[in-house]
């Protein structure tokens, strides 16, 4: 009793942990591009830290992070950091502004640029106790432990969406450790 009581305790604190990052992909299926209209994208999203911002985007554009004045300016000759390779991930590691904007500067002008107001995350902690007992009802009782990685696996990538791949990843640990201690 007490290991399935440690077990659990490690799968919901996974589950915390992880329910409270958020991986955004930048203009949604249409990326970092020219053509999406980034200025409405993020207005219904709410960023914390921990979140991450993935731009996803073609051989023609980069992802500059800048200061506001070169946001504003679209001004791409002071970046603090610089991106190119397709596919970048952004870290929003502090609450405060972010500034990207494309380093070409007709695309940036064009309105190939982003904003994000990143909060601390203080507010998300909250909604996370909905998942957790939640996944305490989903797993499996110790008698079907022979089915616990699949089992596991696959009730919390439902829940969670497939973006959550680091939870399914820490989901299949924890099972794994358990079975191995048992
Ligand atoms: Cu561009």
């Amino acid at each position: 009793m007490a290991k399935l009581l440690m077990f659990l305790t490690f799968v919901i604190l996974s589950f915390a942990f992880t329910c409270t990052a958020k991986v955004y992909t930048v203009g949604d299926s249409s990326g970092w591009d020219i053509s999406t209209d980034l200025d409405s994208w993020d207005n219904d999203k709410r960023f914390v830290v921990g979140d991450v911002l993935l731009f996803q985007y073609s051989s023609t554009h980069t992802v500059d992070e800048v200061r506001r004045e070169d946001y504003q300016g679209c001004n791409t000759t002071n970046v603090l950091q610089s991106s190119s390779n397709g596919n970048t991930s952004v870290a929003l590691t502090a609450p405060g502004d972010r500034y990207f904007v494309c380093g070409n500067k007709l695309h940036c002008l064009g309105g190939m640029k982003l904003h994000v107001i990143v909060e601390s995350d203080q507010a998300a902690a909250s909604p996370a106790s909905a998942p957790q007992t939640e996944s305490g009802g989903a797993f499996p009782t110790p008698s079907s432990k022979s089915n616990n990685p699949s089992a596991a696996n696959s009730a919390m990538s439902i829940h969670a969406g497939p973006e959550y791949l680091f939870l399914a990843f820490m989901g299949f640990m924890a099972t794994l450790s358990w079975v191995v201690w048992i």
